[in-house]
């Protein structure tokens, strides 16, 4: 049954159903009927496995094909009109040279299964800041995963009426073909189209593909952004919330620091951390001239390994119900799910995340590396009052980090907007799980974006700097990087809910509460005014992880002006001039 009376709606389903030719059409009504009824034909397909109803209510299992556990970078593609405008980190194709090749992939490519039509809102449906759009897929994981990251349903459709404004995606598993996985976006024409995979980044269309890549670009067309940011409210003993936001690449943190809980000393003072979002922001500036975030998902897709009641007991209590696991290890004695780091004691009788037999004396992981939980951000003990507030809350600080073993301080603060500009054009992590492709490579990653942006880098760059001159109250901007190793490759600082010492020191910056040194790169904290309280760690490890090696910033400025280069005359001179002004600040110039 058709939900709608959006004619260019009803006529753009009615095509793509004529190309890829499903035997049946079905819309999604948003209804825990209708979720349910897919539910179960998803079990009976294998697609999903109904895990423990008393442990793991409304959870299920899923298990991806295992040529495709992580987004595919090579295989995604911004599809402009000219290739400048793709810039000189992303995939380009020409508009007419990807939709004929997307055209021909979709040809009857659903025949024998089901099309679902789901109409979803990223942010609060009916509110100014949302927006809406519809995906068509031929996977019950994809709408059921759309169905705990985003809003969904008729509500939907209804907000829409008969507006054109909506972001069209299509998504196909067809035969899962790696040779012939394309993830590719058409800023201009408001499309995104994916074929031949069924991972999480790759499928779920609201997420990267548009609350970024296309947002990215309406952003900057309409005077906003979208960015790659998880948003927390701190609340100090006086009951004051303050926020911030920060952008840390694919598998370094976000979800983490967004759901931190405040070690014990801070928790007696009356601490608490509010998570508003754990990966996307889109920021606006707000009446009052400084910059409001907001969070479009509805969900979390979390990394699971790792994730414990210590490390970070708020995602696994998100996870307890109305959860889809991905590629984790199912135990089969208590049906009920595991992965590295979730307790020291590995389930006896398990089957890994391809479904074979598995122990942990196999010497090998039972669940892969970028295994992920899909949980609903209501289940979060820790979500902010704020998490549905339709303009989202106000930013005091932004936040860029990496994973860095050497280089990067434990924090920094900008001098200013644009030498924070400069700061985000400049990280550079450790790559992980999260896409395929080697792990553990250093590699420049712009403001956490360089996968997400859907535009040419330069001209970000730019919209930030242009950005910043018309927010009257201007958030500071840091860096952080929890990741310092020693020399025996162990963590330095202990991470976790530990980080809230460092949150602390830059919510007293943005309120100029406490005192800072200047250095060559920028505003550090003297060790003193960092919290060690009932920490192990010494006043000169600490002053180690805040001091400033010469050496491997000479380094680091060569990489930079190399990286620099490649952006031709899309660099911006603000940033080649901070770029100078760090070169004279080492003594290079
Ligand atoms: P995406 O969902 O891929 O965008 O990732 P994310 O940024 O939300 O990453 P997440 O918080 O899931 O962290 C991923 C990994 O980083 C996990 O293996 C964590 O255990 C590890 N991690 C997070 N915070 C810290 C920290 O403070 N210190 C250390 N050493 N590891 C951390
Ligand atoms: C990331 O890789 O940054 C994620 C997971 O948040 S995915 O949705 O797969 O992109
Ligand atoms: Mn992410």
């Amino acid at each position: 049954m058709t939900l709608t009376e959006n004619q260019s709606l009803i006529d753009w389903v009615n095509e793509i159903a004529a190309r890829t030719k499903p035997d049946q059409v079905v819309w999604i009504d948003g209804t825990n009927e209708q979720l349910e009824t897919l539910r179960t034909i998803g079990c009976s397909t294998g697609e999903l496995y109904k895990l423990d109803e008393t442990l793991h209510p409304g959870c299920f299992l899923h298990r991806t094909a295992q040529n495709d556990v992580a987004r595919v970078e090579g295989r995604t593609f911004i599809c402009c009109k000219n290739e400048k405008d793709a810039g000189p980190t992303n995939n380009w194709m020409a508009p007419d040279e990807m939709y004929k090749k997307l055209y021909a992939l979709y040809e009857g490519a659903m025949k024998g299964r089901t099309m679902y039509v789901i109409p979803y809102s990223m942010g609060v449906i009916g509110s100014p800041f949302a927006k809406y759009g519809i995906e068509i897929t031929d996977s019950i994981y994809v709408v059921l995963s759309m169905a705990i990251m985003t809003r969904v349903g008729k509500s939907v459709l209804d907000a829409l009426g008969q507006s054109i404004d909506y972001i069209k995606g299509v998504h196909s598993l067809a035969q899962l073909n790696e040779q012939e996985r394309y993830i590719a976006h058409f800023p201009e024409d408001n499309t995104i189209m994916s074929v031949n995979s069924g991972y999480g980044g790759n499928v779920l269309l609201g997420k990267k593909c548009f609350a970024l890549r296309i947002a990215s670009y309406l952003g900057k067309n309409e005077g906003w952004m979208a960015e790659h940011m998880l948003i927390l409210g701190i609340q100090n003993p006086k009951g004051e919330v303050r926020y911030l936001s920060a952008a840390f690449p694919s598998a370094c943190g976000k979800t983490n620091l967004a759901m931190l809980i405040p070690p014990e000393g801070y928790q007696k003072k009356g601490w608490k951390v509010w998570c508003v979002g754990d990966d996307i922001a889109w920021i606006r500036i707000g009446e009052d001239g400084r910059l409001w975030a907001m969070n479009p998902e509805y969900g979390f897709f979390g990394v699971a390994p790792g994730t414990n009641a210590r490390s970070n007991p708020n995602a696994l209590a998100a996870t307890t119900k109305g959860t889809i696991f991905t590629n984790v290890v199912h135990d089969l004695d208590n049906n009920t799910v595991w992965w590295e780091g979730l307790s020291d004691t590995p389930p006896q009788n398990a089957l890994d995340w391809t479904g074979k037999p598995w122990n942990a004396s196999m010497g090998v992981k039972g669940a892969h590396p970028n295994s992920r939980f899909t949980a609903p951000a209501k289940n979060c003990p820790c979500i902010s009052p704020e998490f549905e507030a339709p303009q989202g809350v106000p930013l005091s600080a932004i936040v860029f980090g990496g994973r860095r073993a050497k280089t990067a301080p434990l924090v920094y603060q900008s001098r200013n907007w644009i030498h924070g500009v400069f700061v985000g054009s400049i990280m550079a992590s450790e790559t992980t799980a999260a896409a395929t492709g080697a792990v553990g490579v250093v590699r420049r990653d712009p403001m956490a974006m360089l996968p997400f942006c859907g535009y040419n880098m330069g001209d970000y760059w730019q919209h930030w700097l242009d950005m910043g001159d018309k927010i009257e109250n201007k958030p500071k901007i840091f860096n952080v990087n929890w990741f310092r190793t020693d020399e025996d490759g162990h963590f330095i600082w202990p991470g976790f809910g530990d980080n809230l010492r460092v949150l602390e020191w830059i919510m007293r910056r943005c309120f100029d509460e406490v005192d800072a040194r200047e250095t060559e790169i920028g505003f550090l904290p003297y060790p003193e005014d960092i919290n060690l309280e009932d920490l192990t760690i010494s006043k000169d490890t600490l002053a180690g992880l805040l001091a400033v090696d010469r050496p491997l910033w000479q380094k680091e400025v060569d990489s930079i002006s190399e990286f620099y280069q490649i952006f031709g005359d899309t660099l911006p001179d603000a940033l080649k001039a901070e770029l100078h002004t760090l070169k004279r600040n080492l003594g290079q110039e």
